[in-house]
């Protein structure tokens, strides 16, 4: 067989292979093994030497145009593969939009993170500021600063976990008053203020008592501040959270840090005063403490009791919530179960 003959051969076989091979991969093993260095046609061209001269170019541009050819082919086919596993991709990646959709389950704040919200939202409408403080207290803020000297004995009543002789965890959210008071410039204003979060004392729990809970308090101060500001603002809070035609009564108290001190009772929300089991038919539902600022407070906090008063007061959003939504057992707030958690969407 002289070369002309091989190089014929190689192509035909070459070109059956081509067109036989399945994947790229088969495609590029067969360029690799028909044209690379070692390959047969090579091979075949080294044959070139012993031809005459004047045979040696007319071979040498045939097996030029056999190689050409069988790379041209190559080429066609590594196209015509690639559009194949194209097709085949996109057919297996189709996405059916027309499938139902797979729901997302939906959550929504904490019961008591709800309650605080719309107390927010009320003072927020009214001008107050809404300050945050450390949990981790100076015993001169939590107590000092409110009228509580050491071995005063309403300490007692706020028995709390102590980090050491200075620190402790905060029993109220006055201290964060406290530290604004002390920073707040009257020539800007009068001091609007309302400060939630939570707050521990050394109790047992129980169904009305935990360890940790959380507080609103508020706190007014301004010349003229009167009585009168602290009913219309307290009434407010009562018709938004327990509805549009709850009345508010005010009876005498004690705290240390203010004077006079009230305890505020809210008409019943279940019989509207008539007297029923939530009221214990009384009527009234004691929801809240206050009073008028203590000018011992306020001469602490370097404020002149005799130009300035204010009023203050606390709340208890997880009380609010027991009673809002009928739930008997404080403890229900802090065990972070779904069933109970998720009665209180907001979607109903
Ligand atoms: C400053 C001055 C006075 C905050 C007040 C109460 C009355 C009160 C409790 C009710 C139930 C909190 O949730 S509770 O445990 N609070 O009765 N709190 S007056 O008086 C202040 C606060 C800050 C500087």
């Amino acid at each position: 067989m002289n070369l002309r003959e091989k190089l014929e051969e190689l192509k035909e076989r070459g070109l059956k292979e081509i067109n036989q091979a399945q994947d790229l991969k088969s495609v590029n093993d067969i360029r690799v093994t028909l044209l690379g260095k070692k390959g047969p046609i090579t091979e075949v061209l080294r044959g070139m030497r012993d031809l005459s001269a004047e045979e040696r170019p007319k071979v040498g541009s045939f097996a030029n145009a056999i190689k050409n050819e069988l790379a041209k082919t190559i080429a066609a086919k590594v196209d015509e593969l690639e559009v194949e596993r194209m097709a085949k991709k996109l057919e297996a990646e189709t996405i059916d939009v027309t499938l139902p959709g797979v729901p997302v389950k939906e959550g929504q704040p904490h019961v008591l993170m709800q309650v605080i919200d719309e107390i927010e939202k009320l003072f927020l409408g009214m001008g107050f500021q809404v300050v945050d403080g450390p949990e981790i207290e100076e015993d001169h803020y939590n107590f000092e600063m409110l009228n509580l000297p050491q071995d005063h004995p309403a300490r007692d009543m706020q028995d709390t976990f102590y980090i050491n002789k200075r620190l402790l965890m905060r029993t109220q959210t006055s201290p964060v008053q406290a530290r604004t008071m002390e920073k707040h410039d009257f020539s800007k204003g009068p001091l609007k203020m309302i400060s939630p979060g939570k707050v521990y004392r050394r109790d047992t729990d129980d169904a009305t008592h935990s360890h940790q809970f959380h507080q609103v308090e508020g706190l007014v101060i301004d010349k003229n501040i009167t009585m009168a500001d602290l009913k219309g603002t307290l009434a407010l809070v009562a018709k938004t959270i327990f509805g549009e035609n709850r009345e508010i009564r005010l009876r005498p108290s004690y705290f240390p840090f203010t004077e006079p001190s009230v305890e505020v009772d809210v008409s019943c929300f279940k019989c509207g005063g008539q007297g029923c089991s939530v009221c214990k038919q009384s009527g009234w539902i004691e929801v809240l403490g206050a009073g008028m600022v203590h000018p011992n407070v306020l001469t602490m906090a370097g404020i002149d009791p005799k130009v300035y008063g204010g009023f203050a007061f606390g709340l208890g959003p997880d009380r609010f919530a027991m009673l809002k939504y009928g739930v008997d057992d404080i403890r229900e707030f802090y065990l972070n179960d779904v069933r109970f958690l998720s009665q209180f969407s907001k979607k109903g």
